[in-house]
């Protein structure tokens, strides 16, 4: 009780609201997304991940990873429509949230190539990408774990008194954890400024959304946790944008938690070396057709404002940048072996 005394005293009642936000949570009128901006950060996540399938097979990368290719709208819809010094925390497919809320692209190859010039001197790979200084706390390879961080963070940010919101991205097999249930409960009793992002992509691992939960909609959870609930189209980065908004101006004014269904599906398999069982090909190529970069595309297309030599060159920059990151990360060197035992918070053998 303290502590939720504690929060009333210091923390929603104290929040700083920003200039831009509206009595009511809606979005200003005024406000607007750079559209080529999220094009142009989509186009570098695919590129970035298309090039690490490439590296997988070839045995450049030695371990696997999870590709987030045909996810992008989600990680860049919603960090756009974050502030620099607010917090996300990801999963075990988490790429595309690194990316997108601002992590370079040299040191996150660098970290798959496993050398000292990444983001965990190379001793972390794929699951622990994580820059402290962007507010991004982590990739996480615990199905589930980031939420606890997530609900930590916006906990943190409301004792100190700032108006920082906390993301945590999660997939539908998360969903299931305890530690969803425990994170959403306790976000929404404190009011905490969290923003839970559920990327239901249709499957965890092999196991089909529609034979673990009965309800179509994860995001109906929400009236059972107290918070607003919302089920967005994960392929149209402007529509992540635009909920993730309204749940930030939520956040903001001290309201508390959102929960964010973003209905999507990934393209390729769940990891680059556990392919799990074939998916029917009429569902592939159903969410195939629904491309989130040809759906932007297709909009500023529309609207005139690209034309097909315009997103040539965001493809051809994208293309450069990876690899020169591939360059970066070769030219770079391994972890030695007196490295092996620092930056080590817990370890042992189990026999
Ligand atoms: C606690 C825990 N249980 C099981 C696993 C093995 N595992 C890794 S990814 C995954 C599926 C997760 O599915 P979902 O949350 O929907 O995310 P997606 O892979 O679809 O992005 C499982 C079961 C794990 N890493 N951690
Ligand atoms: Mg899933």
């Amino acid at each position: 009780m303290a502590t939720k005394k504690r929060l009333k005293r210091e923390g929603t009642l104290a929040v700083d609201l920003p200039a831009l936000a509206s009595p009511d949570g809606s979005i200003p009128a005024a406000e607007r997304v750079d559209r080529m901006a999220m094009l142009t950060m989509m186009v570098r996540i695919r590129a970035f991940e298309m090039k690490l399938a490439e590296l997988v097979r070839d045995l450049v990368i030695k371990g696997t990873l999870h590709p987030y290719v045909g996810q992008e709208a989600v990680a860049t819809g919603v960090c756009f429509a974050l502030r620099a010094d607010d917090y996300i925390t990801s999963n075990h497919r988490g790429h595309g949230h690194a990316l997108a809320k601002g992590a370079d692209m040299n040191r996150m190859m660098a970290e798959l190539l496993g050398r000292q010039t990444g983001y965990c001197k190379g001793k972390g790979g794929s699951m622990h990408i994580a820059d402290l200084d962007l507010g991004m706390l982590g990739c996480n390879g615990i199905v589930g774990g980031g939420l606890g961080i997530t609900a930590g963070a916006a906990l943190s940010a409301t004792l100190r008194g700032t108006d920082q919101v906390s993301v945590g991205f999660f997939g539908d097999g998360a969903a299931n954890t305890g530690i969803a249930h425990e994170a959403m409960n306790l976000a929404a009793a404190w009011q905490l400024p969290a923003i839970f992002i559920c990327e239901n992509n249709q499957y965890a691992l092999s196991m089909p959304y529609a034979k673990a939960v009965a309800a179509p909609d994860i995001a109906s959870r929400a009236v059972g946790y107290g918070m607003p609930g919302e089920v967005v189209d994960g392929n149209d980065a402007q529509a992540v944008w635009a909920a993730t908004r309204r749940a930030v101006l939520h956040a903001r004014h001290g309201r508390g938690p959102t929960l964010l269904e973003c209905k999507t599906y990934r393209w390729l398999q769940h990891s680059l070396r556990v392919k799990g069982p074939d998916r029917p090909a009429d569902e592939e190529a159903a969410w195939k057709a629904r491309c989130p970069i040809a759906h932007l595309r297709g909009q500023l297309a529309s609207e005139r404002l690209l034309d097909d030599a315009g997103f040539a060159a965001v493809e051809r920059a994208a293309a450069r940048e990876v690899e020169g990151s591939v360059a970066f990360a070769l030219a770079s060197p391994e972890p030695t072996l007196d490295e092996i035992e620092t930056d080590i918070y817990a370890g042992g053998f189990v026999e």
